[in-house]
Protein backbone atom coordinates (compact mmCIF):
# COMPACT_ATOMS: atom_id res chain seq x y z
CA UNK A 1 0.00 0.00 0.00
CA UNK A 2 1.78 2.67 -1.31
CA UNK A 3 1.54 6.60 -1.04
CA UNK A 4 -1.82 6.98 -3.58
CA UNK A 5 -3.58 4.30 -1.60
CA UNK A 6 -6.78 5.34 -0.23
CA UNK A 7 -7.90 5.04 3.61
CA UNK A 8 -11.71 6.29 3.35
CA UNK A 9 -11.94 7.52 7.15
CA UNK A 10 -9.46 7.10 9.90
CA UNK A 11 -11.49 7.53 13.47
CA UNK A 12 -9.63 8.55 16.85
CA UNK A 13 -11.52 7.39 19.50
CA UNK A 14 -10.97 10.12 22.23
CA UNK A 15 -9.52 9.42 25.67
CA UNK A 16 -12.17 11.80 26.86
CA UNK A 17 -14.80 10.25 24.83
CA UNK A 18 -14.52 6.49 25.55
CA UNK A 19 -12.56 6.71 29.07
CA UNK A 20 -13.53 9.04 32.73
CA UNK A 21 -10.46 11.14 32.04
CA UNK A 22 -10.33 11.71 35.78
CA UNK A 23 -10.67 7.96 37.19
CA UNK A 24 -8.00 5.40 36.92
CA UNK A 25 -8.20 3.12 34.48
CA UNK A 26 -12.49 3.38 34.18
CA UNK A 27 -13.83 2.85 30.51
CA UNK A 28 -16.90 4.01 29.56
CA UNK A 29 -18.43 0.84 28.18
CA UNK A 30 -21.46 2.36 26.11
CA UNK A 31 -20.02 5.44 24.39
CA UNK A 32 -17.24 2.66 23.35
CA UNK A 33 -20.40 0.75 22.20
CA UNK A 34 -22.11 3.50 20.52
CA UNK A 35 -18.54 3.97 18.73
CA UNK A 36 -18.28 0.47 17.88
CA UNK A 37 -21.56 -0.22 16.29
CA UNK A 38 -20.83 2.69 14.02
CA UNK A 39 -17.05 1.90 13.01
CA UNK A 40 -19.87 -1.38 11.92
CA UNK A 41 -21.87 0.77 9.76
CA UNK A 42 -18.98 2.22 7.99
CA UNK A 43 -17.19 -1.28 7.63
CA UNK A 44 -20.65 -2.30 6.18
CA UNK A 45 -20.66 0.34 3.68
CA UNK A 46 -17.15 -0.69 2.33
CA UNK A 47 -15.15 1.96 4.02
CA UNK A 48 -11.61 1.47 4.13
CA UNK A 49 -11.39 2.43 8.17
CA UNK A 50 -8.53 2.76 10.24
CA UNK A 51 -8.64 3.53 14.19
CA UNK A 52 -6.73 5.40 16.60
CA UNK A 53 -7.40 5.75 19.96
CA UNK A 54 -6.06 7.19 23.05
CA UNK A 55 -5.25 6.12 26.35
CA UNK A 56 -7.54 8.72 28.55
CA UNK A 57 -7.57 7.14 31.83
CA UNK A 58 -5.47 4.09 30.95
CA UNK A 59 -2.10 5.78 30.03
CA UNK A 60 -2.30 9.35 31.12
CA UNK A 61 -2.38 8.81 34.90
CA UNK A 62 0.61 6.47 34.78
CA UNK A 63 2.78 8.52 32.39
CA UNK A 64 2.26 11.58 34.52
CA UNK A 65 3.24 9.50 37.52
CA UNK A 66 6.39 8.67 36.17
CA UNK A 67 7.24 11.41 33.97
CA UNK A 68 7.38 9.35 30.85
CA UNK A 69 7.77 12.29 28.81
CA UNK A 70 10.15 13.88 30.25
CA UNK A 71 12.55 11.13 29.47
CA UNK A 72 14.34 9.33 31.25
CA UNK A 73 18.47 9.56 30.21
CA UNK A 74 18.83 12.50 32.69
CA UNK A 75 17.86 10.18 35.61
CA UNK A 76 20.44 8.62 37.98
CA UNK A 77 20.62 4.87 37.48
CA UNK A 78 18.01 3.60 40.32
CA UNK A 79 15.42 6.68 39.18
CA UNK A 80 16.25 5.18 35.62
CA UNK A 81 15.10 1.61 36.90
CA UNK A 82 11.93 3.11 37.99
CA UNK A 83 11.07 4.84 35.16
CA UNK A 84 11.16 2.04 33.16
CA UNK A 85 8.87 0.07 35.59
CA UNK A 86 6.79 3.11 35.15
CA UNK A 87 7.03 2.92 31.22
CA UNK A 88 6.08 -0.54 31.72
CA UNK A 89 2.90 0.34 33.63
CA UNK A 90 2.14 3.17 31.24
CA UNK A 91 2.36 0.50 28.07
CA UNK A 92 0.35 -2.05 30.03
CA UNK A 93 -2.51 -0.12 30.61
CA UNK A 94 -3.01 1.80 27.17
CA UNK A 95 -2.53 -1.45 26.08
CA UNK A 96 -5.41 -3.08 28.56
CA UNK A 97 -7.59 -0.39 26.94
CA UNK A 98 -6.75 -1.60 23.22
CA UNK A 99 -7.65 -4.97 23.93
CA UNK A 100 -11.14 -3.50 25.32
CA UNK A 101 -11.84 -1.35 22.27
CA UNK A 102 -10.75 -4.43 20.09
CA UNK A 103 -12.74 -6.46 22.20
CA UNK A 104 -15.93 -4.17 21.43
CA UNK A 105 -15.03 -3.66 17.84
CA UNK A 106 -14.61 -7.68 16.98
CA UNK A 107 -17.92 -7.82 18.87
CA UNK A 108 -19.61 -5.65 17.00
CA UNK A 109 -18.48 -7.67 13.62
CA UNK A 110 -15.61 -5.29 12.89
CA UNK A 111 -12.18 -7.32 12.27
CA UNK A 112 -10.38 -5.00 14.49
CA UNK A 113 -6.70 -6.01 15.20
CA UNK A 114 -4.73 -4.00 17.38
CA UNK A 115 -0.97 -2.89 16.58
CA UNK A 116 0.63 -1.44 19.48
CA UNK A 117 3.54 1.03 17.92
CA UNK A 118 5.84 0.77 22.00
CA UNK A 119 8.04 -1.35 20.18
CA UNK A 120 7.98 -0.07 16.60
CA UNK A 121 7.76 4.11 16.38
CA UNK A 122 10.78 6.07 17.63
CA UNK A 123 10.86 9.75 18.78
CA UNK A 124 13.79 12.51 18.77
CA UNK A 125 13.16 14.93 21.48
CA UNK A 126 9.31 14.10 21.07
CA UNK A 127 9.15 14.46 17.26
CA UNK A 128 8.30 11.06 15.04
CA UNK A 129 11.96 9.74 14.03
CA UNK A 130 10.63 6.30 13.13
CA UNK A 131 6.96 5.29 12.42
CA UNK A 132 6.13 1.64 11.01
CA UNK A 133 3.74 1.73 8.63
CA UNK A 134 3.72 -1.67 6.82
CA UNK A 135 1.56 -3.38 9.48
CA UNK A 136 -0.98 -1.21 9.11
CA UNK A 137 -1.06 -0.76 5.37
CA UNK A 138 -0.78 -5.23 5.61
CA UNK A 139 -3.91 -5.72 7.53
CA UNK A 140 -6.11 -3.09 5.45
CA UNK A 141 -5.46 -4.86 2.35
CA UNK A 142 -6.07 -8.06 4.12
CA UNK A 143 -9.54 -6.58 4.93
CA UNK A 144 -8.83 -6.10 8.78
CA UNK A 145 -9.52 -2.86 10.52
CA UNK A 146 -6.12 -1.78 12.08
CA UNK A 147 -6.19 -0.64 15.90
CA UNK A 148 -3.57 2.06 16.68
CA UNK A 149 -2.62 3.84 19.99
CA UNK A 150 -1.01 6.47 21.65
CA UNK A 151 1.30 4.64 23.57
CA UNK A 152 4.96 5.34 25.31
CA UNK A 153 8.14 5.11 23.19
CA UNK A 154 11.73 5.16 23.21
CA UNK A 155 13.31 8.31 22.24
CA UNK A 156 16.47 8.14 20.82
CA UNK A 157 17.79 12.03 22.74
CA UNK A 158 16.07 11.58 25.88
CA UNK A 159 15.29 7.75 26.69
CA UNK A 160 11.78 7.63 26.43
CA UNK A 161 8.53 9.80 25.29
CA UNK A 162 4.90 9.68 24.84
CA UNK A 163 3.59 9.07 21.42
CA UNK A 164 -0.13 10.58 20.97
CA UNK A 165 -2.74 9.10 18.72
CA UNK A 166 -3.16 12.54 17.14
CA UNK A 167 0.74 12.81 16.42
CA UNK A 168 -0.23 9.10 14.84
CA UNK A 169 -2.84 10.30 12.89
CA UNK A 170 -0.96 13.18 11.53
CA UNK A 171 2.05 10.52 9.93
CA UNK A 172 -0.67 8.18 9.21
CA UNK A 173 -2.56 11.21 6.90
CA UNK A 174 1.32 11.81 5.08
CA UNK A 175 1.31 8.37 4.01
CA UNK A 176 -2.22 7.28 3.19
CA UNK A 177 -4.95 9.46 0.63
CA UNK A 178 -7.08 9.70 3.37
CA UNK A 179 -10.18 11.32 2.86
CA UNK A 180 -11.54 12.52 6.11
CA UNK A 181 -10.23 12.50 9.84
CA UNK A 182 -13.14 12.19 12.81
CA UNK A 183 -12.22 13.00 15.99
CA UNK A 184 -14.56 11.93 18.22
CA UNK A 185 -14.60 13.54 22.32
CA UNK A 186 -17.28 13.89 25.05
CA UNK A 187 -18.20 17.50 24.01
CA UNK A 188 -20.70 18.25 20.70
CA UNK A 189 -17.35 19.93 18.90
CA UNK A 190 -14.88 22.41 18.79
CA UNK A 191 -16.21 25.93 20.75
CA UNK A 192 -14.48 29.43 20.81
CA UNK A 193 -13.60 28.85 24.61
CA UNK A 194 -13.56 25.71 26.80
CA UNK A 195 -16.98 24.24 26.55
CA UNK A 196 -17.45 24.56 30.74
CA UNK A 197 -17.08 28.37 30.42
CA UNK A 198 -20.20 30.29 30.43
CA UNK A 199 -21.40 31.71 26.93
CA UNK A 200 -18.78 29.21 24.56
CA UNK A 201 -20.24 28.82 21.72
CA UNK A 202 -20.20 25.70 19.13
CA UNK A 203 -17.88 26.33 16.01
CA UNK A 204 -19.80 24.69 12.87
CA UNK A 205 -16.78 25.22 10.67
CA UNK A 206 -13.37 26.08 11.12
CA UNK A 207 -11.43 28.00 7.89
CA UNK A 208 -7.16 26.82 8.09
CA UNK A 209 -5.48 29.94 6.02
CA UNK A 210 -2.28 28.70 3.97
CA UNK A 211 -0.42 30.71 6.70
CA UNK A 212 -2.22 28.21 9.98
CA UNK A 213 -4.30 31.10 10.36
CA UNK A 214 -8.08 30.57 11.74
CA UNK A 215 -11.20 32.25 10.82
CA UNK A 216 -11.52 32.54 14.85
CA UNK A 217 -9.85 33.03 17.62
CA UNK A 218 -10.02 29.77 19.90
CA UNK A 219 -10.06 29.25 23.62
CA UNK A 220 -9.09 26.58 25.17
CA UNK A 221 -8.41 24.36 28.25
CA UNK A 222 -6.92 20.88 29.13
CA UNK A 223 -7.49 18.28 31.53
CA UNK A 224 -5.10 18.33 35.05
CA UNK A 225 -3.73 14.77 34.24
CA UNK A 226 -3.20 15.08 30.55
CA UNK A 227 0.75 14.41 29.83
CA UNK A 228 -0.13 15.14 25.67
CA UNK A 229 -1.76 18.41 24.65
CA UNK A 230 -5.35 18.14 25.14
CA UNK A 231 -7.74 19.89 22.57
CA UNK A 232 -5.01 21.72 21.12
CA UNK A 233 -2.78 19.14 20.15
CA UNK A 234 -6.16 18.13 18.28
CA UNK A 235 -6.33 21.31 17.01
CA UNK A 236 -2.86 21.60 15.52
CA UNK A 237 -2.93 18.05 13.84
CA UNK A 238 -5.82 18.80 12.63
CA UNK A 239 -4.69 22.12 10.84
CA UNK A 240 -1.27 20.51 9.85
CA UNK A 241 -3.18 17.46 8.22
CA UNK A 242 -5.72 19.99 6.72
CA UNK A 243 -2.29 21.99 4.90
CA UNK A 244 -0.64 18.77 4.30
CA UNK A 245 -2.84 17.53 2.29
CA UNK A 246 -3.93 20.69 0.30
CA UNK A 247 -7.25 21.12 2.04
CA UNK A 248 -8.27 17.22 0.42
CA UNK A 249 -8.58 15.93 3.69
CA UNK A 250 -11.04 17.64 6.12
CA UNK A 251 -10.88 16.69 9.70
CA UNK A 252 -13.96 16.43 12.25
CA UNK A 253 -15.10 17.16 15.48
CA UNK A 254 -17.91 15.09 16.39
CA UNK A 255 -19.53 13.46 20.09
CA UNK A 256 -19.66 10.01 20.20
CA UNK A 257 -22.86 8.67 19.64
CA UNK A 258 -23.66 11.76 18.25
CA UNK A 259 -25.67 11.72 14.36
CA UNK A 260 -22.98 13.90 13.13
CA UNK A 261 -20.53 11.39 14.14
CA UNK A 262 -22.11 9.26 11.66
CA UNK A 263 -22.66 11.80 9.33
CA UNK A 264 -18.95 12.41 9.63
CA UNK A 265 -17.72 9.01 9.39
CA UNK A 266 -20.28 7.36 6.45
CA UNK A 267 -20.88 10.54 4.63
CA UNK A 268 -17.78 13.10 5.11
CA UNK A 269 -20.55 15.85 5.92
CA UNK A 270 -22.48 17.13 8.49
CA UNK A 271 -25.88 18.00 8.14
CA UNK A 272 -27.23 18.12 12.14
CA UNK A 273 -26.77 20.69 14.27
CA UNK A 274 -23.90 19.31 16.60
CA UNK A 275 -20.09 18.72 15.32
CA UNK A 276 -17.43 20.99 13.72
CA UNK A 277 -15.74 21.14 10.21
CA UNK A 278 -12.05 22.15 9.92
CA UNK A 279 -11.08 23.11 6.09
CA UNK A 280 -8.88 24.89 3.50
CA UNK A 281 -10.02 28.37 3.47
CA UNK A 282 -11.66 28.95 0.40
CA UNK A 283 -12.46 25.20 -0.42
P1 LIG B 1 -6.99 11.71 24.71
O1 LIG B 1 -5.79 12.56 24.49
O2 LIG B 1 -7.00 11.04 26.06
O3 LIG B 1 -7.26 10.78 23.60
P2 LIG B 1 -9.23 13.21 23.67
O4 LIG B 1 -8.70 12.96 22.29
O5 LIG B 1 -10.57 12.67 23.96
O6 LIG B 1 -8.22 12.73 24.78
P3 LIG B 1 -8.94 15.72 24.97
O7 LIG B 1 -7.51 16.08 24.83
O8 LIG B 1 -9.41 15.19 26.30
O9 LIG B 1 -9.33 14.75 23.82
O10 LIG B 1 -9.80 16.96 24.50
C1 LIG B 1 -11.20 16.95 24.64
C2 LIG B 1 -11.55 17.83 25.80
O11 LIG B 1 -11.11 19.16 25.53
C3 LIG B 1 -13.04 17.93 26.06
O12 LIG B 1 -13.37 17.13 27.16
C4 LIG B 1 -13.27 19.42 26.35
O13 LIG B 1 -13.85 19.65 27.61
C5 LIG B 1 -11.89 20.04 26.32
N1 LIG B 1 -11.84 21.38 25.71
C6 LIG B 1 -11.14 22.42 26.18
N2 LIG B 1 -11.28 23.50 25.41
C7 LIG B 1 -12.10 23.14 24.38
C8 LIG B 1 -12.64 23.86 23.26
N3 LIG B 1 -12.37 25.13 23.00
N4 LIG B 1 -13.44 23.17 22.44
C9 LIG B 1 -13.74 21.85 22.65
N5 LIG B 1 -13.27 21.14 23.71
C10 LIG B 1 -12.45 21.78 24.57
O1 LIG C 1 -4.35 10.10 24.52
C1 LIG C 1 -1.41 9.40 24.90
O2 LIG C 1 -2.12 9.36 23.69
P1 LIG C 1 -3.34 10.36 23.45
C2 LIG C 1 -0.70 8.08 25.20
O3 LIG C 1 -3.85 10.04 22.08
C3 LIG C 1 -0.31 7.86 26.61
O4 LIG C 1 -2.78 11.76 23.52
C4 LIG C 1 0.33 6.58 26.90
C5 LIG C 1 -0.50 8.71 27.57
Amino acid sequence: MGESTQVDVIIKLGGSSITEKEQLETLKLESLRQAAALVHTCVRQGLVCVIVHGAGSFGHHHAKKFGINDGSSHLPPESQAQSRIGFCQTHLAVTKLSHLVSDCLVENGVPAVTVSPCSTWKTRNGAVETSCIQPISDLVLQGFVPVIHGDCVLDSCKGSAILSGDTIIKCLCSHYSVSRVVFLTDVDGVYNNPPECEGSTLLSCISVSPNRHLNVDIGTSKNECDVTGGIMLKLQSAIDIVLNSKGLTPVFVCKIGSESAKEACCDGKITSKSGTVLHLENS
